[in-house]
């Protein structure tokens, strides 16, 4: 026992950026993708001081209630449907998420998966990799084209104007739906108008949804939404399963009520509705959005920055960068200028 506080690792990541908490922690880190059960997950937060974690890992009350040491969750994503922020709060846990670091390699993948679907890059490699490729018809593998196509965004934060900001370039115009609208300037530079959400069902030609994953959020496209869009749209989800309802929509693929899919998150992953791995119109991506080299070592080092700011120390000791839930600060167990 180092007498150093102790940092929990649920997953593999990277070494040399794990390295950084050696000075001030003992790291524990998981050699392994695990997915750990509900019992499993509170007796490893029971023994730490500090968690980095994923999204597989479903944090409640449940789990917590013996992490009498716990003071923080560092999730490694911006999305925090794992995590059951009123409990943490309750507990007086922080929780903290990677806002931002991903934003640009996640919206470069949302563009790789809806060109990729536009033009059948899935099959048509499948195809060419069974020995299929003898000659190439001139009439053969058509696809949709981008300029001219209306882009609409369900979700409009920093990713959603990523995304949009992309769209420049292909000659597409946007559209989006938001809770709020955005600033003008943003509005301007995004090339972006704000419409509401049967206006941008029914208007769009690409739908992209890159909204959270809450109990508003669940099944917000299922199959009245679906009905109600074009049936010569692609819908492309890279925000999180469960936002569509995985069932309508391998009906609406399959009964030519849309045109096409590209999905980077599932219902209930990593088990993939049999029916979507059965359809060609449809581009199938395992929950990859952020996968870059660069993009997923910055997400190790800031959730390894609220971790150390968490204890007191480094530059922002006391105040974690992306800190989720300021209250549980205030109403914290610990003292939290201490240095350990
Ligand atoms: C995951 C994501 O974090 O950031 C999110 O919300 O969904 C992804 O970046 C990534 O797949 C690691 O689990």
């Amino acid at each position: 026992m180092s007498g150093k506080p102790r940092v929990w690792i649920s997953r593999p990541t990277f070494p040399d950026v794990v390295a950084r908490l050696d000075e001030h922690f003992e790291v524990v880190e998981e050699p392994h993708e695990v997915k750990f059960s509900s019992a499993e997950l509170a007796a490893k937060l029971a023994d730490c001081d500090a968690a980095i974690v994923g999204l597989k890992e479903h944090i409640g009350a449940a789990e917590i209630a013996d992490a009498k040491r716990l003071r923080i969750v560092a999730n490694l994503g911006v999305g925090y449907d794992n995590l059951d922020l009123d409990a943490l709060t309750a507990a007086g846990i922080a929780a903290s998420n990677t806002a931002d670091v991903l934003n640009e390699s996640v919206a470069d993948y949302a563009w790789a998966l809806m060109l990729g679907a536009a033009r059948r890059v899935g099959p048509a490699e499948r195809w060419l990799r069974a020995g299929q490729w003898k000659a190439t018809e001139f009439t053969q593998w058509l696809g949709m084209d981008m300029r001219g196509r209306t882009l609409g965004i369900l979700g409009m934060g920093r990713i959603g104007q990523a995304i949009a900001r992309r769209a420049i370039g292909f000659g597409m115009p946007v559209i989006y739906h938001n809770r709020s609208r955005l600033p003008e300037s943003i509005e301007r530079e995004c090339a972006a108008r704000l419409v509401d959400k049967t206006t941008l069902l029914r208007e769009s030609d690409f739908l992209m949804l890159v909204l959270p994953l809450t109990a508003e959020s669940r099944h917000a496209i299922g199959a009245a939404e679906l009905a109600s869009m074009k049936p010569t749209a692609m819908l492309v989800n890279i925000a999180r399963g469960g936002i569509v309802d995985d069932d309508a929509l391998a009906a609406a693929l399959a009964g030519g009520k849309l045109a096409a899919a590209a999905l980077d998150v599932f219902e209930g992953e990593p088990a993939v509705h049999p029916s979507l791995l059965a359809l060609d119109n449809v581009l199938l991506s395992p929950h990859i959005a952020s996968a870059s080299h660069g993009t997923r070592r910055a997400m190790t080092s800031l959730a390894i920055d609220n971790v150390i700011a968490m204890f007191g120390f480094g530059p922002q000791a006391g105040r974690p960068p992306t800190l989720l839930n300021p209250a549980a600060l205030v109403s914290s167990r610990f003292d939290l200028h201490s240095k350990n």
